[in-house]
């Protein structure tokens, strides 16, 4: 081979080299994200959320952003104190009672801040912002029992945090990690429940108003639709791990959808924190397990746009351009 030849190969595969190693860096798409009073709008390459509080309890509505069908509902409604008759941990709306009148997250005065986002080689990779709200909870009993112990204060207040967490390592989900302080507990062998219902609308409805079409509770997680919760079975209160336990049913008022009751056991007057997980199922139908359909296991489904994201497409249209520009200079020398 001639030297020309040798040394336009070797400069042609350094320029291919050069142009393939941002997209190696940068893996898939970054986080879009909008924030204005009350509410934020994120989407991965994977899961589009909305997150409010605006006129309303706690609201979380995620769809699948690569063939959105229908948007999926929850939101954090009530949370209440539960004698937890048969003894197993878990609220059964039929069987345990209730303490008191549920504490209702309040609609307003939800107070979001701490907006933060981490980004790498210009793409944004995480979000995370929280909401507050502190209110104060009147103790009265309409519901058994009728007896109250006399420490029990007819009122306190209760602080409620909601830090929300996406991050481009797990595209297809969003996880918010609840921070509970204040709760004054009747009994120290109840439950405390949170109850929160989960529903289904058309794609970009504002409230979910059915029941989600499909049901299941497989272990720790949820499954309706294309969705899922997910609940860890254990939270922290303090330096102690408190035994979480999920299960369903119908609500505890005239709530839309089906309700979901995370039971938590007795943990004094710690601060209790919880993550539990939102997210939208793989629906692969290729064995990997990245939820493409191409075989590969980059999350994409094989089109250019969609491997390379569209920061990385110009960066390999570069690469493209500085091979085209070798091999011109060195037609001109010979
Ligand atoms: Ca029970």
């Amino acid at each position: 081979m001639k030297t020309a030849t040798l040394k336009l190969m070797s400069l042609v595969m350094a320029a291919i080299l050069l142009a393939s190693v941002p997209a190696a860096i940068a893996q898939g798409n970054g986080i879009g994200y909008q924030y204005s009073s009350g509410m934020a709008s994120l989407t991965t390459e994977k899961i589009g959320v909305r997150v409010s509080a605006y006129n309303q309890v706690p609201h979380f509505q995620w769809w699948n952003v690569t063939s959105p069908g229908n948007d999926y509902h929850v939101m954090f409604l009530k949370l209440f104190e539960a004698n937890d008759t048969n003894g197993d941990g878990i609220f059964d709306p039929e069987v345990d009672r209730l303490v008191g009148v549920p504490f209702l997250l309040p609609s307003g005065n939800w107070n979001f801040s701490g907006f933060q986002t981490v980004e790498e080689d210009s793409v944004v990779t995480e979000v995370h912002f929280n909401f507050t709200t502190t209110e104060t909870y009147t103790f009265t009993t309409p519901t058994t029992p009728t007896t109250v112990p006399s420490q029990t204060p007819s009122s306190f207040d209760v602080t409620i945090q909601i830090r929300v967490h996406i991050n481009t390592a797990n595209p297809e989900e969003m996880k918010f990690d609840l921070i509970l302080s204040g709760w004054v507990w009747t009994y120290d062998d109840s439950i405390l429940v949170f109850q929160f219902t989960i529903t289904e609308s058309e794609h970009g409805a504002d409230q979910g108003v059915v029941e989600p079409s499909t049901f299941a509770q497989e272990g720790n997680r949820f499954q309706f639709g294309e969705a899922y919760m997910e609940f860890a079975q254990q939270a922290e209160a303090g330096t102690t791990a408190i035994p979480v336990n999920g299960t369903s049913g119908e609500g505890t008022g005239d709530e839309a959808g089906t309700s979901v009751y995370l039971a938590f056991g007795y943990f004094g007057n710690e601060t209790l924190e919880y993550d539990p997980i939102l997210g939208i199922s793989s629906t692969s139908d290729d064995g990997t397990d990245d939820g493409s359909a191409d075989g590969s296991d980059d999350g994409s489904d094989g089109s250019i746009g969609q491997i390379l994201g569209d920061n990385q497409l110009l960066l390999f249209a570069g690469g493209i351009f500085v091979v085209v520009l070798v091999i011109a200079v060195l037609k001109v020398k010979r």
